[in-house]
């Protein structure tokens, strides 16, 4: 193993507020890094987001505000969000730093000196979602594969990278070093492509069209395009070229990223480096998707899940966990609330849990806290202690190998047979006929529980930290190294152990708890009670008034821009019968996006004209600071069916 470790996630476009596919990839990052913290390696682990270009602009002008403003917002709920779900990230970069824009340009210059840089008239398909050029090939129907949109051809002089250069080097570095991309089927996938002539990638954009950007600098009328720009805060973030830790970590590094960025990641980026005349980077880890009722989730879909809304009601380490053991690394994942809730219930609250709870228990009823000195073992004894230390070593091959959900599969096999040794030992009997027998089993369970700590550590640091602590040992965390780990028997409690609450309360407990707290709030000022007539400014309406309002779910089964108007899209929805709906969702969503969703529908509304198209009923959306969010069911639910 390496002694450095350098790791980091894509920096996220501050276009839109994070969601579990960006907390996804950085706690990814978090559980590699901390895994080779309890290795011993010296490690580093950037994040960061991903500021200039044209998206970000349109987002900064639907808010009124400038680009700068905006970004320096978005990014601040990045920022804001990675402690609370106990990410320990190195630094964070922001590609609009100055340091950053100042290795761009030197960058831009070394490739141009190089002779890989040339000016050139290109026309071609563009789509503005990915901000890139599309070659036909890649288009399916038509329209860019993942925006669902179909791309502008765009005519214009800018500035070329010689990528195809490199296509020939690319290939034979991906043959050999057959880790270099992985898991295998995206390897597979960059090679696929490869297997064609690549072109050239046009790396400018002129100020005429896009502004926000860095400014070539060979051509003061020319930005960078975006994904040249932010490609290489993986370098500059470290300081390169002379920076001490570039010289440190580079050789090391690794990138985690979704399926959807792996062309800029296993094509453009190998190619700029070389032609830089940096080394490759180590490792291209790729993830698949979690998508939502089989949909890619996406801020443009409305089906985002806001991490901090789960981590309010569930706790984050039940959510760390369940992300990480849901999904297959490199495959994609349906999310499901009801899934998390099933595992929090099962793996932490029974098994992990309950655990933890019963063994304290033992301690402190059988021994008033203070672990005796265990006597001589049994067969059932070595093969426990055999099943917990051949687990840090069958642990540290499926970390290495990103098989993070079966790394948590072999510490639950073994959560399994410690309690499993517990009821066949049985301890509560061992209390009344044999003293020496019942230390030797509680001595078992102990070591047992300090090795699936230890090894849980990367994945659910709050939690097995607790452990520790409740487990009196001396040492926390990343102090634990897997080394230390093996050394069955030579750790001894520091203090007493006592009885703690339980580390995962089931899930009806947490509802109940917050419906109790709700319940107390309104006790303190009741706001239907009394005089109040209003919340807010607004005036309360009656019950009788509500059931006037006749809420529908709807299935959209067309979408029609209209001609002439900005904002407005034609909607024909069935809510048991076929209407036509007139709705302001121009800016939030394109009209692929919304054919076959299901609405909530006002139906009882006074027809109104608009753009001459009569419209018969109103779309229910929230409205936030990023943008609006459609109200939709949960499942899907009949055309026609009332809201209640
Ligand atoms: O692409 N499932 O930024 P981005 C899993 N700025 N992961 C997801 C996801 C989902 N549904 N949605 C997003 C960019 N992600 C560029 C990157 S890097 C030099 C520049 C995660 O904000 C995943 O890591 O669109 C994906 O690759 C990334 O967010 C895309 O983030």
């Amino acid at each position: 193993m390496s002694e450095r470790f350098y790791i980091t996630t894509p920096i996220y476009y501050v276009n839109a507020e994070p969601h579990i596919g960006h907390a996804y990839s950085t706690i990814v990052a978090d559980v590699l890094n901390r895994f080779q913290m309890l290795s011993g390696t010296e490690t580093f682990f950037l994040t960061g987001t991903d500021e200039h270009g044209d998206k970000i602009v349109s987002a900064a002008e639907k808010f009124g505000q400038s680009p700068k403003e905006y970004v320096d917002q978005i990014s601040q709920m990045f920022r804001d969000l990675w402690p609370k779900l106990n990410i320990s990230y190195n630094r964070f970069i922001r590609t609009t730093d100055p340091y950053h824009q100042e290795t761009v340009r030197l960058i831009l210059s070394l490739v141009k000196e190089k002779g890989d840089i040339y000016f050139s008239e290109y026309e071609g398909l563009y789509c503005f979602g990915c901000e890139r050029f599309y070659t036909d090939r890649e288009l399916e129907d038509g329209k860019c594969p993942d925006h669902k949109t179909e791309p502008e051809v765009i005519k214009e002089s800018n500035y070329f990278f010689r990528m195809s250069r490199y296509q020939e080097w690319l290939i034979d570095h991906i043959n050999g070093n057959p880790d270099f991309i992985r898991p295998e089927r995206y390897r597979n996938e960059v090679l696929s492509f490869l297997s064609e002539p690549l072109e050239d990638l046009c790396i400018s954009r002129p100020k005429s069209r896009l502004t926000w950007g860095i400014t070539l600098p060979f051509d003061e009328d020319f930005v960078t395009y975006v994904w040249f720009d932010a490609l290489i805060n993986y370098v500059s973030a470290i300081g390169y070229p002379e920076g001490s830790l570039f010289e440190k970590f580079w050789p090391s590094a690794q990138h985690v990223i979704a399926k959807d960025i792996l062309k800029p990641h296993g094509i453009y980026w190998p190619c700029m480096l070389k032609s830089a005349g940096i080394e490759p980077y180590r490792h291209l880890n790729v993830h698949g998707y979690w998508n939502i009722r089989r949909g890619k989730m996406s801020k443009s879909l409305g089906n985002v899940v806001r991490p901090l809304e789960l981590v309010d009601i569930y706790g984050l380490d039940a959510f760390r966990y369940f992300l990480l053991r849901e999904m297959v690394f490199g495959l994609d994942s349906e999310f499901s609330e009801a899934a998390l809730v099933a595992r929090l219930n099962a793996d932490l609250a029974n098994d992990l849990g309950n655990l933890v709870s019963r063994s304290l228990t033992m301690a402190q009823k059988y021994f008033k806290g203070d672990l005796p000195e265990p006597g001589p073992s049994e067969e059932a004894d070595e093969e426990l202690k055999r099943s917990a230390l051949e687990l840090v070593d069958i642990y540290e091959e499926l970390m290495k190998g990103l098989t993070l959900h079966k790394s948590l599969m072999a510490i639950w096999e073994v959560i399994g047979k410690v309690n499993k040794y517990i009821d066949t030992m049985a301890p509560w009997v061992l209390a009344k006929s044999d003293r020496e027998r019942l230390s030797t089993v509680i001595c078992h369970i102990f070591e047992s529980l300090r090795i699936i700590a230890g090894l849980l550590w990367p994945f659910m640091p709050g939690s097995a930290e607790k452990i520790q602590d409740q487990l009196s040992l001396s040492k926390r965390g990343k102090d634990f190294t897997l080394e230390d780990l093996k050394a069955w028997g030579r750790e001894r409690p520091v203090r007493s152990i006592t009885k703690a609450p339980a580390l995962f309360p089931r899930v009806e407990e947490v509802k109940k708890e917050k419906k109790s707290n709700q319940s107390a709030e309104k006790g303190k000022a009741p706001a239907n009670e009394g005089n109040a007539k209003s919340y807010g400014n607004l005036p309360l309406i009656s019950y009788e008034d509500f059931q006037k309002l006749d809420l529908r779910v709807g299935t959209i089964k067309a979408a029609e821009a209209i001609p002439g108007s900005r904002k407005l899209i034609k909607l024909t929805v069935d809510i048991g019968e076929k209407r036509t709906v007139v709705a302001g969702l121009k800016d939030h969503y394109s009209e692929e996006d919304l054919i076959g969703i299901q609405i909530l529908l006002v139906a009882n509304l006074e027809p109104v004209k608009l753009m001459d198209i009569e419209s018969r009923g109103m779309v229910l959306a929230a409205a936030d600071r990023s943008g609006l969010h459609l109200l939709v069911p949960d499942t899907e639910a009949a055309p026609g069916s009332k809201v209640k």
